[in-house]
């Protein structure tokens, strides 16, 4: 029986490792991957002790081709998108179609190779003579025994890649932000025994269906919105028939511009623009778990991320009434753009989604200046703008930006430009840096559209995706700003990320105070594109075009023109003085953001954006 063991933990190990291979090194087969996968497949046929002897051959047959089935979807699927399948991308059903529309060239000759050992070890089978000798049976207790052996011993070394990766990224298996590298840290298959687990742990915690009453209020909550809409709004059109490029920058924070240090300003190019430019100041981070991807799904779509877990992770297959899209009706083009792995954060699968018909992504690119996680935002921006030159204008260009991550410490790349002084090597003066260099890359940006005649017929968003300083690193934010007490109040006011939004001729130029959010971007930008907007579900405002602004936080956090209110902490603040306010006299205000985050979240679970657009549709046809 060992016998027949081995060959088969080795026949699967050679296709795991094939796999990757074909992969072209976008998962490697580390020690990890080695190690775990092994022991996945040890807990896969613990049970076989307690088959009958004569069967175990053809149980380890079968699970054979279950796993090289998965192995061959997954490499089918990888082709495609440049990623390994979840439950939650398969299960709905709209991915699957685009897939299975050109599955046939997704298939290489080389693959017959998974099927190899079928075809070779099948008819040496001598089914007839197995099946006359004599079994033996083992006694229970050797089977419990050898139970018990395989599974602590499979679990054991499946931990050894987990917890590796779990030093390594510990955020990583909550939010699955990126699938290849935990299937090489911890196999393909433990990959798939996690992502399994928590697709029906998902599924059990019971959604529970929308009755149709729930269904009808959330449709009058959007009618309702929809009348407070400005009959003649401010800024409609002005970018109509015009480019738009929206350039999200990664960990962006409002309180590097307009500020300088050691006399020199941190963000140069930025504050410049910011001259000619609308600019929102109060302007906050909404983003939850799906950090990046978060932000994304904010601007694109203008519903809020989810309480749990990330949107672009979860559920990738609903309808979603983007901006992409909205253009596109409009004969758009429509590109994200962004130099990292096609499957980080599953954009291969939600970027089409969301209506962009091409994704120039790290594979397209000439990787010859890496900085980091990858190529460097300058080399981006010089081939995005090669790229996007051969594309039919109008164009939406969706441009998300990568130096500037988390921890900031490739300082030597940034060549010293920014002399932070005494901040040298802390984690603010290389944040300080990584921004100052990404605002050099937009500096080169910005440059490179005004040579090239393009500011004129191309309106210019650029904002920042969310928060560059955790809270543990409150206190270094707070002796750089010179903040005496960064309390809760003083913290979440600094939780800006900027939005600049720059239209030809510098129209609207000037300093905008109203609270905002990524929820505000879509619909602020589509008045600016000159799309009425009333038949749209956005849960956001029109910045340009509302008397009241707010921004809620996932957690239930909220900060108006006025107000600031630690909802969950039972305090609220007033922003003319910063003193505490009286909470009960926000309970309207309260019991609003509540429902807002509720219906969000209702949309998303139950994909009835559709439903609501069709019915807007209706109301205002
Ligand atoms: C990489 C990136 C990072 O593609 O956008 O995402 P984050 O870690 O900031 O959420
Ligand atoms: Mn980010």
């Amino acid at each position: 029986m060992m016998g027949v063991v081995s060959i088969f933990i080795f026949t699967i190990l050679i296709k795991l490792l094939y796999f990757n291979h074909l992969t072209g090194g976008a998962i490697k087969s580390s020690l990890g991957f080695i190690i775990s996968s092994v022991g996945a497949l040890l807990i896969i046929i613990s049970f076989i002790p307690f088959i009958n002897r004569k069967w175990r051959k053809h149980v380890l047959t079968i699970i054979n081709v279950v796993i090289t089935f998965v192995i061959i979807s997954d490499l089918v699927f990888f082709r495609y998108f440049n990623d390994v399948i979840t439950l939650s991308v398969i299960t709905q059903i709209n991915m699957i179609s685009s897939v299975s529309s050109s599955v046939l060239n997704l298939f290489h000759f080389a693959d017959v190779l998974f099927i190899a050992d079928f075809l070779m070890i099948m008819p040496l089978l001598k089914i007839k003579k197995f099946c006359k000798r004599r079994v033996l049976e083992s006694l229970w207790i050797h089977r419990i025994l050898l139970f018990t052996i395989l599974i602590v011993s499979g679990s054991l070394l499946s931990y050894y890649g987990i917890n590796l990766l779990e030093k390594d990224q510990p955020r990583i298996l909550t939010t699955f932000y990126d699938k290849l590298y935990i299937a090489q840290k911890i196999g393909l298959l433990n990959y798939h025994g996690i992502d399994a687990f928590k697709f029906f742990r998902e599924e059990t915690q019971g959604k529970e269906l929308l009755k149709d009453d729930e269904k009808k209020k959330i449709n009058t909550w959007f009618k309702e919105r929809k009348s407070s809409f400005i009959e003649e709004p401010e800024f409609f059109g002005v970018g109509k028939g015009k480019n738009l490029i929206v350039i999200q920058v990664e960990a962006l924070q409002e309180f590097v511009l307009r500020k300088k240090i050691n006399g020199m300003e941190i963000t140069p190019n930025l504050n410049k623009l910011v001259n000619k430019s609308m600019y929102f100041e109060n302007y906050y981070c909404e983003t939850a778990a799906g950090g990046t991807s978060d932000a994304e799904f904010l601007a694109n779509t203008s519903l809020y991320p989810l309480k749990t877990g990330a949107v672009f992770m979860k559920y990738p297959g609903n309808y979603y009434y983007s901006l992409a899209k909205i253009l596109k009706d409009e004969v758009y083009s429509t590109l994200a753009m962004h130099a990292y792995k096609p499957g980080f954060w599953n954009r291969s699968v939600m970027y089409p989604n969301l209506g962009f018909d091409e994704f120039f992504n790290k594979n397209n690119m000439v990787h010859d200046e890496v900085i980091g996680m990858g190529l460097s935002d300058k080399s981006f921006f010089r081939q995005s703008l090669d790229y996007l030159k051969s594309k039919k204008e109008p164009y939406y260009a969706f441009m998300v930006t990568l130096t500037s991550h988390y921890p900031y410490d490739n300082t030597k790349s940034y060549n010293n430009s920014l002399e932070v002084g005494t901040l040298k090597n802390t984690f603010i003066g290389n944040y300080l840096e990584a921004i100052h260099y990404a605002d050099d890359a937009l500096g080169y940006l910005l440059d490179r559209l005004e040579k090239e005649g393009l500011l004129d017929n191309t309106v210019i968003a650029i904002y920042g995706d969310h928060y560059a300083i955790s809270k543990d690193r409150k206190d270094e934010l707070a002796e750089f700003l010179n903040i005496s007490d960064m309390n809760d109040y003083m913290w979440i006011k600094h939780q800006k990320i900027p939005l600049i939004i720059h239209l030809p001729g510098d129209e609207g130029a000037g300093l905008r105070t109203i609270a905002g959010g990524g929820l505000d971007f879509m619909p602020t930008i589509l008045n600016i594109m000159g799309v009425d907007s009333k038949a749209i579900p956005m849960m956001g405002r029109d910045l340009l075009n509302s008397h009241q602004g707010m921004a809620v936080m996932r957690n239930g956090y909220f900060i108006d023109d006025d107000y600031l209110c630690l909802t969950a902490d039972g305090v609220a603040f007033s922003l003319k003085d910063g003193e505490l306010y009286q909470i009960e006299k926000l309970e309207e205000k309260i019991s609003n953001m509540h429902k807002e985050l509720d219906i969000s979240e209702k949309i998303i679970e139950n994909d009835l954006i559709e439903d609501i657009k069709n019915y807007l549709l209706y109301q205002y046809n």
